[in-house]
């Protein structure tokens, strides 16, 4: 793993991108002899050379559902991409060259021009390598990845690989979404200066409508001697303030009058961002490196009750999500995040979970800019075994997600897995050792995990700061069944607050729908069932709100969404609100009268 900062790559004076995203060849490895690659060194040829079956394959795009074949999209093991491509002659004068992926589902390894830079674990999560040296300057290059999707007991999340009668190699994993797999987000190479800015941490200290205090820490590699100046702007471009520096690079910023950050709703200017352009200067006051971090003032705070922004109580209400759209499966889609952020900004929710991966870089820009309250969970979902490989691997992906996400203002509470089985007594130590770990890096946000225990047989939940729980009244417990739902989330949020006397959220709640489904009275999988439960639930919620420790409610799920084949699922799991073409069911315009009004309480 890269030591040190994982910046998303930005354009500067001193910087430079150049995308590796297009159509890359692409070969599926013949389970009969999954190494034959690594023996062949395929690394070192170009896959058209060798007697292959090569197709054309998108990136950034999960490959499962681009071909016509099933045993491409249910493949377990290794798939192999590769493309050839240029870097201009003059690169080899400026420095250094580093090549990004900002994600590969589930791991990787990376060759230029055959020889390997980078081996990568657990997906949704970028890695880099510096590969200067690897390089021909003005000349083609190639870069070859091999891409393994399989999930075993110590990879996050949790899988198992069985083999069928046939010899056949089928995965198998207890959470329900479907394994999509390959180069899912972008590639970039991108440029930096030989000294260099690595990283950048921001942290608000106090926010008040007339003073701001921030704390920033600049990580410089290369030569020492440089002076760092740092410089807050605004949206304006306006400077706000500045500081030079020497040797240090670490300090604090005054702003005056500052324009907090607020999330949607609770403010005219939600989402509000400066840059805090960071310079390093040598000694005739040249510019060596400049890197534009945008910066969010807001500070978090949290009580056994409420959590509050800028010293205000927020109360959440969104969504559980997923990256999940026909054809790109979990492939970055900027159309589709466009349209889910409008969706979104539509209905009037002002939070969502990242369930159960962290999200693509570039959703979590536009979470920032518009003000969306970011519940950020790391990739472990379902886990049942509570071994240390595990453990260790569980808090590599934790590291790898704070280190990417410290300074995103729309990032307000760590979750640190979904639904893990909390009920065993090994779960006890090790969550213990995660939300401490967690604790260990960053003490600005609380901590949650997301429950489908109950208070009173968790092992888990002594340890977050806030109480999430998941719960399926009337569609996996009592379904067809509206009766029993206001009580039964009544008595479970308040047991959950009477036991750990936290603040609690529910994270998960909802039934599947068939969208143009109706039946008057309402009967389950119909759109008037699905409004019937909303309903409900929100009767539930309003009586607990006003209880004082409720702090925010969570549709599962945002969007209708693909999963691995089931007898229980048509075509996927339908609890969108919306359906997977991102249209409105019924229940959207139930919601969107509900967070409107919610929003309204501001
Ligand atoms: C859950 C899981 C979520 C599933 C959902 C369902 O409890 O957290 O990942 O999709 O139930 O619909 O079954």
């Amino acid at each position: 793993l890269h030591k040190g900062g994982i910046l998303y790559p930005r354009e500067s004076e001193t910087r430079q991108i150049q995308s590796l995203d297009g159509l890359w060849n692409f070969v599926v490895m013949n389970n009969s002899n999954p190494v034959l690659g690594f023996k062949q060194h395929w690394h070192k040829k170009s896959l058209r050379e060798l007697d292959l079956d090569v197709q054309l394959m998108p990136v950034p795009s999960s490959y499962n559902d681009i071909t016509t074949d099933w045993q491409i999209r249910d493949h377990v093991g290794l798939v192999w991409y590769e493309r050839t491509f240029f870097v201009p002659k003059f690169w080899s004068e400026i420095g250094r060259v580093w090549l990004r992926f900002e994600s590969v589902s589930y791991a990787a390894q990376v060759w230029i021009n055959g020889q390997q830079v980078m081996i990568h674990e657990i997906g949704h999560l970028p890695f880099l390598a510096e590969i200067t040296a690897y390089l021909r300057y003005g000349l083609e290059n190639r870069i070859t990845v091999s891409c393994d999707n399989t999930l075993l007991p110590d990879t996050v999340p949790q899988g198992y690989v069985k083999e069928l009668q046939n010899g056949r190699l089928q995965q198998t994993y207890t959470f329900d979404f479907y394994n999509y797999a390959g180069i899912d987000r972008p590639v970039k190479l991108y440029t930096t200066p030989k000294t260099y800015i690595d990283d950048i941490t921001v942290i608000t200290l106090e926010a008040t409508p007339t003073n701001a205090l921030l704390q920033y820490n600049v990580s410089v590699i290369g030569d020492y001697n440089v002076t760092c100046r740092v410089t807050l702007v605004d949206k304006n471009k306006n400077v706000v303030t500045g500081q030079l520096h020497s040797p240090d690079f670490f300090g604090s910023l005054r702003v005056e009058n500052p324009k907090l950050w607020w999330p949607y709703l609770m403010n005219p200017e939600p989402g509000y961002l400066y840059s805090l352009e960071v310079e390093l200067l040598d000694s005739y006051g040249d510019l060596v490196d400049k890197y534009i971090q945008p910066v969010g003032i807001r500070t978090l705070t949290w009580t056994n009750k409420q959590l509050l922004i800028n010293s205000k109580p927020v109360y959440l209400h969104g969504f559980g999500r997923h990256e999940d759209s026909d054809i790109r499966g979990k492939g970055l889609d900027l159309p589709l995040i466009i349209r889910d952020h409008n969706l979104i900004k539509w209905i009037g929710a002002n939070a969502y979970r990242t369930s159960h991966y962290p999200y693509a870089e570039e959703i979590m820009d536009l979470a920032d800019q518009m003000g969306i309250m970011i519940i950020d969970e790391c990739p472990s979902v379902n886990t049942e075994i509570f071994s240390n490989s595990m453990l260790v691997k569980h808090q590599s992906s934790l590291t790898q997600l704070i280190q990417r996400d410290k300074n995103r203002p729309a990032v307000i509470i760590w979750s640190a897995a979904n639904e893990p089985r909390t009920q065993y007594p090994a779960a006890k130590e090790y969550f213990r050792q995660i939300i401490q770990h967690i604790k260990n890096l960053d003490t600005t946000r609380p901590t949650t995990i997301v429950e489908a225990q109950g208070s009173g047989t968790t092992q888990a939940s002594e340890f977050v700061d806030i109480v999430s729980f998941n719960r399926y009244n009337a569609w996996y417990s009592n379904e067809g069944n509206l009766d029993l739902v206001i009580e039964n989330v009544v008595n479970e949020a308040t047991s959950w607050n009477t036991v750990y006397n936290k603040p609690v959220i529910m994270q998960e709640y909802g039934g599947d729908t068939m969208a143009g489904l109706h039946f008057l009275p309402n009967f389950i999988w119909s759109e008037e069932y699905q409004v019937g439960l909303l309903s409900r639930h929100f009767q539930a919620f309003d009586f607990l709100k006003i209880q004082g420790f409720f702090i925010g409610e969570f549709i599962w799920n945002f969007a209708d969404f693909k999963t691995a084949q089931d007898y229980k699922r048509v075509g996927g799991n339908k609890k969108g609100i919306f359906t997977r073409n991102r249209q409105p069911k019924s229940s959207a315009h139930l919601l969107r009268k509900r967070y409107w009004y919610l929003a309204k309480e501001y």
